[in-house]
């Protein structure tokens, strides 16, 4: 487990050990074993003579090269991931005989994968998108996947129509743009056309879509399953992952620098918080409805466009999951590694929302060609850490060493085994719903109310969540070149609210729905982030500091890092910094290698032997800062600096001009935004 420190005080020792790998000091070889004299020159036929067929060495290595890369997955393509353990707060035998779930004292590995949807391998990962949150629990009844979004619905209701949301998202294929966007004509025409997708369209225009960090977004298993306990009583519940640090989001401006500043962003942020100590934690959540009371809620329980509200249904906190190990290797770990709603144990059981029962089907099958084979379950990601035994042989892959000569079941030369046991010693049995029904191809009445949740999840916002929106779909349709589809997007919307809709038509010139929005008679406080937990651990600030620095600087610096705060220096080169009372500081960034966007909050020092260009390098950042609603802390000649450009006296602008500098500052970051400052 790795031990908490700053990344940049690393020992060389650590440095060098950050470079290990498993064949350091071994001789090369061919993947036969053969040990090479030479890797750099192929042979050739004299030293300027063309290269030889028989030259397998070249073959061997050119050929597996050839061979690196594995379809990527169609989506949630960009991906990272961490080890972790799950444990449990009480015994949840209540509702569930999963064994994992029994037992308080019993730690649970995992591994998360963490995702975008709609983009490539190798886009940006701050883009507008819902992220994938999966999460493998290596139970030892076998291996249960919770396959999550950070968004409590889908766009559609029936698996069916997983392809064309898709194809409408993705790139347009005539000139495979945008990368990773969901501004343009396909994904909007998609929407109008397709309207159960108003309630999850209205999440993705929000600051959900944005998430600040991996580690500061809620998880939801989407859809309704059953929990089954010993006595075979089943319970409907809904899954959560709430994150301990709060959730929250970058804006839109932001987001859009990010990605080309770091496209790295999530990945780098939750390797490098694993890698100081600052573990990622999240609790699971669990809503429970009771079979008898499916047909009690205004809205269809099957419905994956559907939430539980929290306030009606509360989510119970069963246990917590951190993440505390990065992966050694990603492609291994990260790239094979396979989720699949339909990895359950006993306890944990289907409904028939006919979304997840798409996606039953939906993962192996892209498995079988993106790890090249029904053997995936091989890789060491994917094995469970219990003993697995069947008969099922052969393919391509196959790592198993099967001895024997019987690979059937009833047979009596092995005694009949493996052979299936009895639910008592663990068997799996499905939940006997009883289940009857006409062979139709339509859907049930109860699944046609598209915007009374959307409307929910408007009028739960706060006036920032709402101005976000606005500017959010103002984007969107503004990227897209159909006037009618532009329109249609509008008419659609109203039906949400005709202050969004009014609002987004002005932006775009298209024409306004009439009518007023009726009065609020319902919201749900759970859905806005203005009330989540907010707390300064793990921010990062930027402190930008020159030579000549005041001497309480490494006070302050110090009681930031008592928080849990990260200050990282910025300077005009990575020379160290020497204070007046000659400390020194070691320079983590450059203006050139850095940028505002890259912090949570900005600490302006400076000093007063700086040139012109220092000055307005340092102001640059704080202005970024400022048009982003961040924290902003000044001492010293940054006072002056921020005086000069009227950026201080504004909400969550902290000067050391105020006796508890140090407190302020800490609170205006534990704020994460301040909202009500007035940003032209
Ligand atoms: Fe997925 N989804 N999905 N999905 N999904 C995949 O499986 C699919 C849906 C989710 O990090 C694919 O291994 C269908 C909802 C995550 O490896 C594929 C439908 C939710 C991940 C697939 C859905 C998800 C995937 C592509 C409509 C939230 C990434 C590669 C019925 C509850 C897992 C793969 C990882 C990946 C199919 C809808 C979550 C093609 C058919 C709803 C987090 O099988």
């Amino acid at each position: 487990m790795t031990k908490k420190h700053p990344v940049n005080e690393k020992s060389k020792q650590e440095q060098l050990e950050q470079f290990k790998t498993d064949d350091r000091n071994q001789a090369l070889t061919t993947n036969q074993g053969l040990k090479l004299s030479e890797d750099e020159f192929s042979l050739k036929a004299g030293e300027r003579g063309p290269t030889l067929m028989e030259d397998f060495h070249f073959r061997e290595k050119m050929t597996h090269f050839d061979h690196e890369r594995i379809p990527e997955r169609i989506v949630h393509a960009r991906g990272f991931a961490a080890h972790g353990e799950f444990e449990l707060y009480d015994s949840l035998s209540e509702y569930t005989k999963a064994k994992f779930l029994q037992n308080p004292s019993v730690k649970t590995p995992v591994f998360v994968r963490f995702s975008t949807v709609a983009g490539s391998k190798g886009s940006a990962e701050t883009v507008r998108d819902a992220r994938g949150f999966a999460t493998k629990f290596y139970t030892e009844e076998g291996n249960y996947d919770l396959v999550g979004n950070n968004i409590p619905v889908f766009f559609i209701q029936d698996a069916i129509k997983f392809p064309d949301l898709i194809h409408a998202v993705k790139p347009e294929p005539h000139n495979e743009m945008p990368q990773a966007a969901s501004a343009h004509d396909t994904f909007w025409d998609f929407v109008a056309n397709n309207q159960e997708s108003a309630h999850m369209v209205m999440w993705s225009m929000s600051d959900r879509a944005i998430p600040r960090s991996l580690r500061m977004m809620e998880g939801f298993g989407v859809h309704t399953f059953r929990l089954v306990n010993a006595e075979g009583k089943a319970h409907f519940v809904k899954f959560h992952w709430k994150p301990v640090l709060g959730t929250h989001s970058l804006v839109w401006d932001e987001a859009q620098t990010i990605s080309g500043k770091d496209p790295d962003f999530h990945r780098r942020d939750l390797w490098e918080s694993i890698e100081n100590g600052d573990y990622p934690e999240y609790e699971l959540g669990i809503q429970i409805i009771d079979e008898e009371d499916e047909f009690k809620f205004d809205f269809d329980i099957l419905d994956p466009t559907k939430l539980w509200p929290e306030e009606d249904i509360p989510v119970k906190l069963v246990g917590k999951m951190t993440l505390n190990r990065n992966v050694d290797n990603v492609f291994a770990e990260t790239e094979q590694v396979a989720f699949h709603p339909g990895h359950v144990v006993p306890g944990i059981d289907f409904s028939n929302d006919p979304l997840l029962q798409g996606r039953l089907f939906s993962y192996t099958d892209t498995q079988l060609i993106r790890l090249g084979g029904p053997n995936f379950h091989e890789l060491p990601i994917n094995r469970p850490v219990c003993p697995f035994h069947n008969n099922q042989r052969d393919g391509y892959g196959r790592q198993t060493i099967n001895k024997g000569p019987v690979s059937y079941h009833r047979n009596s030369l092995a005694a009949n085994t493996p052979a299936p046991v009895p639910e008592s010693e663990g068997g799996y049995a499905h939940y006997q719903e009883k289940v009857e029904g006409r062979k139709v191809r339509s859907r049930s009445e109860s699944f046609k109310d598209h915007f009374s949740q959307a409307t929910l999840f408007w009028n739960s916002m706060s006036a920032p969540e709402k101005e976000h929106i606005i500017s959010a779909f103002s984007f969107e349709l503004g990227k897209v070149k159909s006037k009618s589809v532009q329109q249609q997007v509008v008419d659609m919307f109203a039906n949400v609210s005709t202050v969004l809709a009014k609002q987004v038509a002005q932006a775009i010139g298209a024409t306004p729905p009439s009518g007023e929005d009726a009065p609020v008679t319902k919201s749900s406080p759970a859905l806005s982030q203005e009330q989540t937990i907010k707390k300064p651990n793990t921010r990062k600030v930027a402190v930008i500091v020159a030579n000549d620095f005041s001497s309480d600087l490494s006070q302050v610096l110090n009681s930031l890092k008592q928080q849990g705060i990260q200050p990282e220096i910025v300077s005009t080169t990575l020379q160290n910094v020497k204070g007046t009372d000659g400390s020194e500081l070691e320079v983590q960034h450059t203006f050139l290698t850095s940028d505002s966007v890259l912090f949570d909050a900005v600490y302006v020092v400076g000093s007063s032997s700086v040139d012109e260009k220092f000055r307005k390098e340092a102001l640059t950042f704080a202005q970024e800062a400022f048009k982003h609603f961040k924290p902003i802390g000044a001492t010293d000649e940054g006072v002056k600096w921020l005086q000069a450009a009227g950026l201080d006296s504004s909400p969550g602008v902290v000067t050391g001009e105020t006796t508890r500098f140090t407190d302020e500052f800490i609170e205006a970051i534990s704020a994460h935004r301040h909202w009500n400052r007035h940003v032209i």
